[in-house]
């Protein structure tokens, strides 16, 4: 596809889910305690207060208490500027979450179709570029998935691009972010795996990988509370920023791009 300056980070509305209690029961990797669903409830305010100071409208949709990752609207679905994609998660208790994102997504695009055939996509393992959506391989999402996510990108006029991503990392996008303007933050695994080619990095300072997760939107970039170093990184780089806490989200694996769904309507 050709160049669009901004689809990855030029948006005008988002949609995020509030927390409920249930997220303690929520999944993760190593079990550092549960988070609480009232103190998520109390980040997650603020997350959608800072989407909002950036220029975002914002649909935040009720708490699930039947799908206790369900705040984590990001992997059920994709959004372009022309129209959503309902995701298939790879992750048995999240597999019902496309149908219940599905109608607001209807209400928010003339079209919304769901991924072909049987295989498994999070929306946490897709990373969109101005000129380029790279998909990962990951526990969350499979061949079969990644193949024919990115067939449909590729009838829609985008150009998508299969990747693997490095081991012991949940989401491909746990680790990598676009800053916009064609600079991307990552981990020092995920630069020197080469995904990148010769696009410009920054690289997530030692000991502050989780702050590889972060998102632009408009003229600033959200960054995680409490990782200084990748805070520098990032403004000398250039950007403005603004910070958010996730100490909750961090507990079950969430960071702050999966909060939300992020786009502009063509
Ligand atoms: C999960 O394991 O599915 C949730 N506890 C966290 C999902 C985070 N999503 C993301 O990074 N896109």
């Amino acid at each position: 596809m050709s160049c669009r300056e901004g689809l990855s980070w030029r948006f005008t509305h988002a949609i995020t889910r509030t927390p409920a209690d249930s997220v303690a029961k929520g999944l993760r990797a190593v079990d550092t305690g549960d988070p609480s669903g009232a103190a998520f409830r109390a980040e997650h305010a603020a997350y959608v207060q800072a989407l909002e100071t950036a220029g975002l409208s914002v649909d935040v949709l009720p708490p699930l208490e039947a799908y206790p990752d369900s705040c984590f609207v990001e992997d059920p679905a994709f959004c372009l500027p022309d129209g959503a994609i309902l995701l298939r998660p790879g992750a048995e208790s999240r597999k019902g979450e496309p149908g219940e994102i599905r109608a607001a997504l209807e209400s928010r695009f003339d079209r919304v179709v769901e991924i072909p055939g049987n295989g498994h996509v999070d929306g946490g393992d897709v990373l969109m570029l101005d000129d380029e959506i790279l998909i990962g391989l990951s526990a969350r999402t499979d061949r079969e998935g990644a193949d024919a996510f990115a067939g449909l990108l590729g009838a829609w006029g985008y150009t998508a691009r299969v990747a693997e991503t490095p081991e012991g990392v949940l989401h491909f996008k746990t680790a990598c972010s676009t800053l916009g303007e064609g600079v991307i933050l990552a981990t020092k695994v995920m630069i020197d795996s080469g995904f990148f080619g010769g696009r410009k990095t920054i690289a997530v300072p030692d000991g502050e990988d989780y702050a590889a997760n972060v998102i632009r939107v408009n003229d600033v970039v959200l960054v995680p509370e409490g990782y200084p170093k990748t805070l520098a990184a990032i403004e000398a780089g250039g950007f403005r920023t603004v910070i958010v806490p996730t100490h909750e989200a961090r507990k079950v694996d969430g960071g702050l791009s999966c909060l939300s769904l992020r786009f502009s309507k063509s």
